[in-house]
């Protein structure tokens, strides 16, 4: 008889609610993956609240806490205690929150939380906009896309915050980036998070978005891996807030990963050279931490 492995297990049902090619949805599959059914998710006001389904019926094997938009750290927090207080120190305690429930609204209970080193894994699935919404600019929105909310030209003018180095600068035990273009690699980060028991763990998933990018529903992990071949989205992990990983090293041009996408449309050349220089000078300076 063949054996079950761990990683085989599913823990989405078929039949949830997301759009085709959601790259949230796969996003989860793969974190569930890793952390099995001993997990709980928290999940504040997002798409992911409305894909796990109304209550009584749900799209996860696991248990879920729905939340309010700002509090994803401050519940996550008293789960883990109510936990510790009932003698399980099994389960894993994860906040699942989108970009506004992170970068943004969220930040001060997600920042408190580290502060405290609380003991739970923080997931932002990140589909740089309000997405549930109706496409509204974050704050992780990126530089050159155009959302149903930015001002001016109708396209976002400032860069997208850094979320890994405001974590970092924390002095968190765990942050990394991860794509569900790289699903090893996905794997492996949030089984080296469960495993780093005692303290706030932060996981960045770039999430694609067909509907809020423009894009075809079967481009979603094209676009998830183009943007990790051209160091939109580097993947690397941070120890402690001093210790860097780089996991992969990117060539591609960013044009192939902007062209893709119908929220880039209006750039010229001249802003995808701007934004070519962007992402040079980034990944210069993560090369420069990493000490390669
Ligand atoms: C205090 C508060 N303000 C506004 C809302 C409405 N709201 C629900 S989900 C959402 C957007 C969430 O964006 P994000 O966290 O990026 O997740 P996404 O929808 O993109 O998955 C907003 C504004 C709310 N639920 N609570
Ligand atoms: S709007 Fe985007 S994030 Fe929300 S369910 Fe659809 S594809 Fe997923
Ligand atoms: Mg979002």
């Amino acid at each position: 008889m063949i054996q079950q492995k761990a990683h085989d297990i599913d823990y989405i049902y078929p039949g949830h609610v997301g759009c085709p090619g959601c790259g949230a949805i796969l996003a989860m599959k793969f974190a569930l993956k890793a952390l099995g059914e001993k997990t709980m998710v928290v999940i504040p006001a997002c798409c992911w609240g409305i894909l796990a389904g109304p209550y009584p019926q749900t799209s996860l094997k696991v248990p879920i806490l729905q939340a309010a938009f700002a509090t994803g750290g401050a519940m996550a927090s008293g789960v883990r205690a109510a936990l510790d207080m009932n003698g399980d120190s099994e389960t894993t305690v994860m906040t699942w929150a989108g970009d506004g429930g992170t970068f943004d609204i969220g930040f001060q209970a997600l920042s408190g939380a580290v502060e405290r080193n609380e003991d739970f894994i923080f997931v932002c699935y990140d589909n740089e906009a309000y997405m549930n919404t109706g496409i509204q600019r974050s704050s992780s929105t990126p530089y050159g896309a155009r959302t149903t909310t930015t001002p001016g030209e109708g396209w976002k003018k400032t860069r997208k915050k850094n979320i890994i180095e405001a974590l970092a600068a924390h002095r968190i035990p765990y942050a990394a980036t991860a794509s569900i273009a790289f699903p090893d690699d996905m794997i492996r980060k949030f089984q080296k998070a469960k495993d780093m028991k005692g303290g706030t763990r932060f996981m960045h998933v770039l999430a694609t978005c067909p509907p809020g990018w423009g894009i075809p529903s079967e481009m979603s992990v094209r676009a998830a891996r183009l943007a990790v071949q051209t160091n939109i989205f580097p993947l690397y992990e941070v120890e402690d807030g001093i210790k860097y990983t780089l996991n992969y090293e990117g060539s591609q041009p960013v044009d192939e990963y902007l062209k893709l996408q119908k929220r880039f449309k209006h750039l010229e050349k001249h802003d995808f050279e701007d934004i070519q220089t962007m992402v040079n000078d980034d990944w210069d300076l993560l090369r420069g931490k990493a000490g390669v």
